[in-house]
Formats: structure tokens, sequence, C-alpha cells
């Protein structure tokens, strides 16, 4: 098939799902366009099934708002013209579903027709797709695509819930490149963080409200007065600077170090004895998945489509939301000594569960069913 992914180029994890499926693709042999405002962050392969489209936004004085959308529909109506994809799928509703629902009329009125699959991945429904500036154009271009994804069950009950959506939602879950995401030996590295035999706690985000960072630094805080630990907190957002002063009141610092974004995060969860994700909301929860890739077990709470993901006791544990002394409590049980091990081995078997040699395929089908019906 000749597919074209639209998606933000970013660290988000809509974009990592969106290139890393892109790059899956190619490597069972469909070709894959990438249409984008910039190259993603994790296009960094060359395959002779791969090509990256940018989409080019000329600047107008006129502009105050660039009209981005507008772009990015021409930009797909040229690729889909003269590349003859078969189809072509968005990730993320705002604003790829209703770009594409434009570049398929305007394919249509040239006899070009070309299915839309939409894949919904969360903050595009929970967060910012519920705003009134929003909604009916979510709603309207969610039920004018031709096939709709959604990464979790939670998600996709949520989807129902606040639209009126029409049509039917297919779950198909987020993965993990278990080539890529595996533990490593980095003994250097441990100790060169731990050098008296601390437990290594990681937080990775995007450090927005959503992901409670307060909460990962108030659990740390309070988790090393029983447990001697160290905190790496990976990723970079607009909570960090006054998450980084929080740090410095409660005297955290050196047991704590902010990374900031990086790349290899997979040589840092490589070290790690557990995940904090006590975020507000979470659809699927892609960074807890690579902890487990990992064989690192999560601390979480129980919001979203967590629970489908942390298996409370066997990987880890959920909390209610804010529960800070309940996820203390359930961080000094995984880090016990003769517990660690368990939870480490669980976590593997769980993230082999969504290996992404499971998942493609789900996706593939779900391609074909769609162009057989639309
Ligand atoms: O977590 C974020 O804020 C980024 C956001 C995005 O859209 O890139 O992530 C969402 O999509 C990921 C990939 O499907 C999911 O794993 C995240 O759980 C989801 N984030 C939220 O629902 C808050």
């Amino acid at each position: 098939m000749k597919i074209g992914i639209v998606c933000y180029p970013t660290f988000g994890g809509s974009g990592v799902v969106a290139t890393e499926l892109g790059k899956a693709l190619t490597k069972v042999g469909h070709q894959v366009h990438f249409i984008t405002y910039s190259q993603p962050q994790r296009l960094d392969f060359f395959n002779e099934n791969l090509y990256y489209h940018e989409v080019n936004i000329p600047a107008y004085p006129l502009f105050q708002y660039p009209p981005y959308e507008s772009a990015l529909s021409s930009e797909m109506v040229h690729v889909a013209k003269y590349m003859k994809l078969d189809l072509l799928h968005v990730h993320y509703a705002i604003p790829h579903a209703s770009s594409a629902y434009l570049a398929k009329q305007i394919l249509a009125t040239q006899g070009i027709h070309i299915p839309v699959i939409t894949t919904l991945h969360g903050t595009d429904i929970t967060l910012v797709g519920k705003d009134s500036s929003y909604e009916p154009v979510v709603t309207f271009s969610i039920n004018q695509s031709d096939g709709i994804t959604a990464v979790s069950e939670f998600l996709k009950s949520d989807t129902y819930r606040h639209f009126a959506v029409t049509k039917d939602i297919e779950v198909i879950p987020n993965f993990i490149d278990l080539e890529r995401f595996k533990r490593q030996k980095k003994d250097h590295f441990k100790l060169a963080i731990c050098p008296n035999g601390e437990k290594l706690v990681v937080h990775t985000s995007n450090f927005r409200k959503v992901k409670r960072i307060d909460d990962v630094i108030m659990i740390f805080h309070k988790l090393r007065q029983q447990v001697p630990s160290k905190l790496l907190l990976v990723g970079d957002g607009p909570d960090r600077a006054r998450i980084e002063k929080l740090c410095m009141e409660l005297e955290l610092y050196p047991d704590v170090r902010f990374l900031g974004k990086l790349d290899a995060i997979e040589e840092v969860l490589s070290v790690a004895d557990l995940f904090l994700m006590p975020s507000e909301s979470e659809s699927f929860g892609l960074a807890a998945l690579e902890a487990l890739a990992c064989e690192v077990p999560l601390i979480t709470t129980n919001v979203g489509g967590l629970p489908e993901l942390n298996l409370q006791g066997v990987t880890g544990f959920l909390s209610n939301l804010g529960d800070v002394e309940d996820m203390v409590k359930n961080a000094v049980t995984i880090l016990k000594d003769e517990n660690l091990p368990v939870f480490k081995e669980n976590a593997l078997a769980r993230a082999k569960e969504f290996d992404i040699t499971r998942i493609l395929p789900m996706y593939e089908k779900y391609y074909e069913r769609v162009l057989e019906e639309s």
C-alpha cells in the first residue's frame, strides 16, 4: 500500500507512535509518505520505501496566524495525487482530520478517491478537542473519516461520551519496538548516579500540568525518607522551571537531576528501578510502556487508559489521582529487594503483549478493511 501519514513531528506521544508506525510499515514493504511541517523527531533512518514531504507555510504580513490547515490540505492533495496514495492516515484529530477531509473533497473533484483514517490519541479528545473553540470541527471531521482508531478502550468510550460520533471506533493499542526498548547493561552509568546502591526513580514527560509533576516530586521527597534513592527527570515543558524551584525549596538536590529532552530514553530506563506516572489524564501512557519494556515497574494513577496497561500488583500499582501517600507506600513495596526482580520480570512480560510485531498487523488489516469498504 501507499500510505500518507500526517502527524505532529515533535517528541509527543502521538508523533512518536505515528513515526514508529510509518517506519515499521516501510520495513514490511509498504510505501510511506510522511506529511508534516518539519522532520519528525523519530524519523531517523533511511529506507527505500520512506518519503518525507514538508508542509510549506508561506509567510505574509496579513497573517497574524498563518493558515497551516490550508497549507496542510494542499500538501495532502499534491502528495496523494502525484504519489498515487491509497489512503491517508492522520494522527491527532486537530487539525489533521479536518485538513484531510478538505483534501479528500478537493481530490474527489478531480476524480480521485482517497479514504481517510483518523487515529485519536488523547488530548485531542480529552483536553483540547472538547473545547467549544474546536468541538464542532472535531466532531464533524471524525464522523467524516472513513476509519477511526483510538489507542485505548478508555479513549473510545470518552470519545463517544463527549462527541456526537456516530461511527465505529476501532481500538488499536499503542506498541513498542522491543529491539530498541530493552534493558541494556549500563552498570557504569548506574554507579555514577547511584554510587551507594541507591534505587533509581525515573519520570519522563512533556512537563505539562496534566502530568502532575508536583506529585512526582512529592512522591520522591517522601520515598527518599524511607528508601535511599535518586530521581531522574527526562523531558521539558512549561512546568519545568517551577518544578526546579520546588526541588530547591525541598532541598532535593543533588538527588534530583533534570536531563532535558533526550533521544536515548532507553539508556536511562535501562538503569531505572521505578517509573512514576501520576498523571491527571492519560489515554494510554506510551512512556510507561517504554519503561515496562526496559523492565521498570510502574507507579501510576488509575485514570484514563492506564488500567489497560499497568496491572495492579503485577507490573506495579495504581492509585487514585493525587494520593501521594498511597503511591509512596506502593513504591516502597516495589523497591524491596525481595519484590523488585518479580516486578521487573512482570514488566517485560507485559510489554511483550504490546510488541510492534503484534500490533502492526492490526493496522494493516484495518487499512485493508477501510479500503474495501470505502
Ligand atoms: O502525553 C501528552 O501530553 C502527549 C500526547 C500526544 O498527543 O502526543 O500523548 C497522548 O498520546 C500518546 C500516544 O498515543 C498517549 O500515550 C498519551 O497517553 C496521550 N496523552 C494523554 O492522554 C495526556
